[in-house]
């Protein structure tokens, strides 16, 4: 697959003039920090440091933090998108602990704050399009799951990765509905999860996950639809088999295990082919893996994405 003009600039084609962009952006957001302009955010305002990773650089315009913080998918607390924002804030992130398990031959429980500082911590602006046709641009901090895959050593076996929710219906009140089936549970095969694009993310806009953006730690694979990018996991199982996915069981025909993004294959009931970014007005065209074919493409080589959808 062929996107025309670069999107996302590897680390050896990164042009003067993206870096300026990026740049630009960045001060923006520093004074829109001075100037109060977050002032109304709901973090918890605890500060994360992180380094600037440029070799993934973007161009586009960053979502305004109240898009990011106040319009979310959040299903374990509320189905419309301004309740999570409103009820996350019973959602008690520490202590907090990731078992990591399954066909690996270290299996092991990380405890969040060692978790934070298991590899270095990054600032990537990605792109997150939710199948529902509309996207976002966000400064995330994290790093590649590849990092923590990496320590528990997974065997020859370990063919697929799946990525459990807490399921706590005291803490999360949409839980006390069948939505979908609870915990929320979430898959990539192996390679896909271990390819760097794909992170681990801990905070976003300089600072820890607010509650309704999936803290403590969430994934963000940023050329599927959002729904793969699980939040507030406790738990990661590297499986010989695919694994039944919460949205694959809630309607099959509508949700595919790989769920790339891609404006040729329609949702059974709307087009994928053009999406809102939040804040915009005007709808823009959704571009194949969400702008990321160039880094991803190739892990899709000799399949029918008609039919693995
Ligand atoms: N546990 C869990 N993770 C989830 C969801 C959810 O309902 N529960 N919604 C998904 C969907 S559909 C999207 S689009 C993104 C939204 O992330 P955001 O609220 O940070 O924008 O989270 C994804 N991760
Ligand atoms: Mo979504």
């Amino acid at each position: 697959m062929k996107i025309s003009g670069k999107s996302v600039i590897p680390a050896s084609e990164i042009t003067p003039r993206a870096l300026f962009e990026q740049r630009r952006h960045f001060m923006q957001l520093a004074l829109g920090a001075s100037a109060g302009l977050l002032a109304e955010s709901v973090f918890a305002g605890e500060k994360l440091p992180a380094t600037l990773s440029e070799a993934y650089g973007l161009t586009d315009k960053l979502t305004p933090l109240k898009d990011v913080t106040q319009y979310n998918n959040f299903y374990e607390f509320d189905t419309s998108k301004e309740g999570p924002a409103k009820l996350a804030g019973s959602l008690k992130t520490r202590p907090w602990t990731v078992s990591v398990e399954g066909e690996v031959r270290k299996p092991k429980q990380f405890d969040i704050d060692a978790l934070l500082k298991l590899a270095p911590m990054q600032e990537r602006i990605y792109r997150l399009r939710c199948v529902e046709a509309w996207s976002m641009v966000i400064p995330w901090l994290g790093y590649p799951l590849a990092e923590l895959l990496k320590q528990v050593e997974p065997t020859s076996e370990a063919r697929f990765v799946e990525f459990v929710s807490l399921a706590d219906p005291e803490q999360m009140p949409g839980q006390r509905k069948p939505v979908l089936e609870w915990p929320y549970r979430e898959g990539l095969r192996i390679d896909e999860a271990m390819h760097p694009l794909a992170l681990l993310i801990f905070g976003l806009y300089g600072e820890m996950l607010p509650n309704q953006n999936g803290a403590p730690v969430r994934m963000v694979v940023p050329w599927k639809y959002g729904f793969k990018s699980a939040k507030s996991i406790v738990k990661i199982r590297l499986l010989k088999q695919p694994p039944v996915t919460s949205w694959m069981q809630a309607g099959p025909s509508e949700y595919g295990f790989y769920a790339n993004v891609n404006p040729a294959v329609d949702h059974p009931r709307w087009s994928q082919a053009k999406e809102r970014r939040l804040g915009d007005f005007l709808k823009r065209p959704t571009l194949p893996f969400n702008g990321y074919a160039e880094q991803v493409a190739g892990l899709y080589v000799g399949m029918d994405l008609t039919k693995n959808f």
